[in-house]
């Protein structure tokens, strides 16, 4: 006889969901009743788990199975009808996305802390996507954390431990889990997306890539859509076994965490094309034979050629991007008299607009594009759209982007980003910055002169709401821009983002090292946010 337990819970502080979801050391998610507040204010905020069904599924990390066992028992305690659960507990987050619209689910459950390092010691993360598949909006994470103060009791199921490593179909205290193959669903939408026999063409001719799956969660995903339906060798995918810490790595696709691939791609045995995806399969990062592509310029360059897939070949109806994200995708938008929209940080703003069909592909700069097809980012239908492009115009990554730049021109960017600074010296610096704003404008900083400057906030154009303080911006004369802004997925002290952006027209130097290109937009922003006060010799990370 099963038993259903009501514990008594007790408020913590700090469930507070970031940029997407709650993030948090892998320990303090770890502490009895943690999770389990957690998950109960999001069925609060949800007005219930009764007669629903959920999609449950993570990118593999240390606590993955732990932490869906606890759901899984929750879920049935609340009433919920069914869960649809990845094998081995696993599911990319876009494919968990996939699944919660496929199979007409009320939301899903997403463990994951993405491009985090995992690990008893690392991060770990929770978020709840809705019924359209997306990111829960503001609104909704706001109603969790007012649960998650008050909260008094949770309820469990005690029962053992569900099966999560066979597929099919049990009763746990009256409701039903299915585990499912947790690549079939999202393999099959690929194939109906893409040319996938212009891709297999390509591949038989000899076109040579390199996949680094970082230990996470694509890893299988990727060997089944590259290797055994695109028919690339077998080893084009590497680091493709999912671990709990990611191979002690820090399964970021950027070139600084992406350092083997990147070497391999400079080198002058280089594949075609590189490719890689983070933790949790929403992010990729793109780089051709000796050129990385950035991701702002790689969202631009997939909206300019997206027609030449079969998914988009009717033309895309708009594109979004993030605040931060540069300008690249803006001139294609206008090239192709399409709509484009400017959304403040977090793929959770690009719902509305996907919805209402006012955008069909979005993208931001933290490596990030996606389409309608889901309602997140999606790592390996980047990289498969990349390779239907390069099937059809039969050119290199670089022959494509010299002739994009020719184009649109060459919106010159980099992320510098300072990490794990004490919270109270990022907020002082942004607090200091923000009082100054007003008179910025008509100063110079290392020969650039200041146009405009504000705090950015968005006004949604679907349901009307508002969000303040998204980014400061300072505009230049001559079309560079700045953008400082605190990251929302850290787990430790403050993230410091500065985000640098100069155009160069199509007649211009195209192909230099964007560091240099920028070097005094990146002076500028020292002066201004008089950034030595970090005590930083530089940046952690430059993308
Ligand atoms: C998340 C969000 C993205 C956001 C990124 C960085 O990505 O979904 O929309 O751009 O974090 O956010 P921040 O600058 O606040 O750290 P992911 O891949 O971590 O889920």
């Amino acid at each position: 006889m099963m038993t259903i337990k009501t514990v008594q819970a007790t408020p913590f502080a700090g469930q507070k969901p970031g940029t997407s979801g709650l993030r948090k050391k892998t320990r303090e998610f770890m502490q009895p009743g943690f999770l389990e507040n957690f998950v109960q204010s999001i069925f609060a905020a949800i007005d219930g788990a009764e007669g629903k069904t959920f999609v449950l599924g993570g990118d593999g990390r240390f606590f993955n199975t732990d932490a869906i066992q606890t759901i899984l028992k929750m879920a049935a305690a609340n009433g919920a009808k069914r869960v649809i659960v990845g094998q081995g507990g696993l599911l990319s987050t876009p494919a968990a996305s996939h699944l919660i619209r496929k199979y007409a689910a009320d939301g899903g459950l997403i463990l994951s802390a993405s491009h985090n390092p995992g690990g008893i010691d690392a991060d770990f993360g929770l978020k709840f996507n809705g019924a359209n598949g997306g990111p829960a909006p503001e609104a909704l994470t706001a109603k969790m954390l007012a649960h998650s103060q008050e909260i008094s009791e949770y309820k469990i199921a005690d029962v053992a431990d569900i099966d999560l490593a066979t597929c099919g179909t049990q009763d746990v205290a009256g409701m039903v889990v299915e585990v499912i193959d947790p690549v079939a669903d999202y393999a099959m939408l690929m194939e109906d997306l893409f040319d996938f026999d212009a891709i297999r063409d390509m591949f038989e001719g000899g076109f040579r890539m390199r996949f680094d799956a970082m230990h996470a969660v694509t890893g299988p995903y990727a060997k089944t859509l590259l290797e055994t339906r695109l028919g690339a060798p077998v080893g084009t995918v590497i680091n493709g076994e999912p671990s709990p810490d990611f191979g002690k790595g820090h399964p970021d696709p950027n070139p600084v965490w992406a350092k083997t691939l990147m070497t391999e791609m400079m080198g002058d045995d280089a594949p075609d094309f590189g490719a890689a995806s983070d933790g949790d399969g929403d992010r990729n990062l793109i780089v051709g034979k000796g050129l990385y592509v950035s991701p702002s310029d790689s969202l631009a360059v997939l909206a300019a050629n997206a027609h030449l897939a079969p998914a988009y070949s009717n033309g895309i109806a708009g594109v979004a991007r993030s605040m931060p994200t540069s300008s690249a995708s803006d001139r294609v938008a206008e090239a192709l008299r399409i709509a484009s929209y400017e959304t403040p940080t977090g793929w959770k703003f690009f719902g509305n607009l996907l919805d209402a069909g006012r955008v069909t592909i979005c993208g931001e700069e933290s490596a990030g594009t996606g389409s309608d097809h889901v309602r997140e980012k999606d790592g390996l239908w980047a990289v498969l759209l990349w390779l239907n492009i390069l099937a059809v115009r039969k050119q290199s990554v670089t022959e494509i982007m010299a002739d994009h730049w020719q184009t649109y021109g060459r919106d010159y960017y980099s992320r510098h980003d300072y990490e794990a600074l004490p919270s109270e010296l990022a907020t002082d610096l942004m607090e200091g910055l923000a009082a100054r704003l007003a008179d910025l404008s008509g100063q110079d900083f290392a020969g650039l002169t200041v146009e405009s400057a504000d705090s950015f906030a968005y006004h949604d154009p679907v349901d009307g709401s508002d969000s303040q303080n998204q980014g400061l911006r300072i505009f230049f004369k001559d079309g560079a821009r700045i953008v400082f802004r605190l990251s929302g997925t850290g787990t430790e002290g403050a993230t410091l983002r500065v985000y640098l952006q100069r155009f160069e027209a199509g007649t211009g130097a195209l192909f230099d090292d964007p560091q240099e290109a920028l070097a005094q937009v990146i002076q500028a922003a020292h002066d201004i946010a008089r950034l030595e006060r970090l005590g930083r010799e530089g940046p952690d990370v430059r993308t």
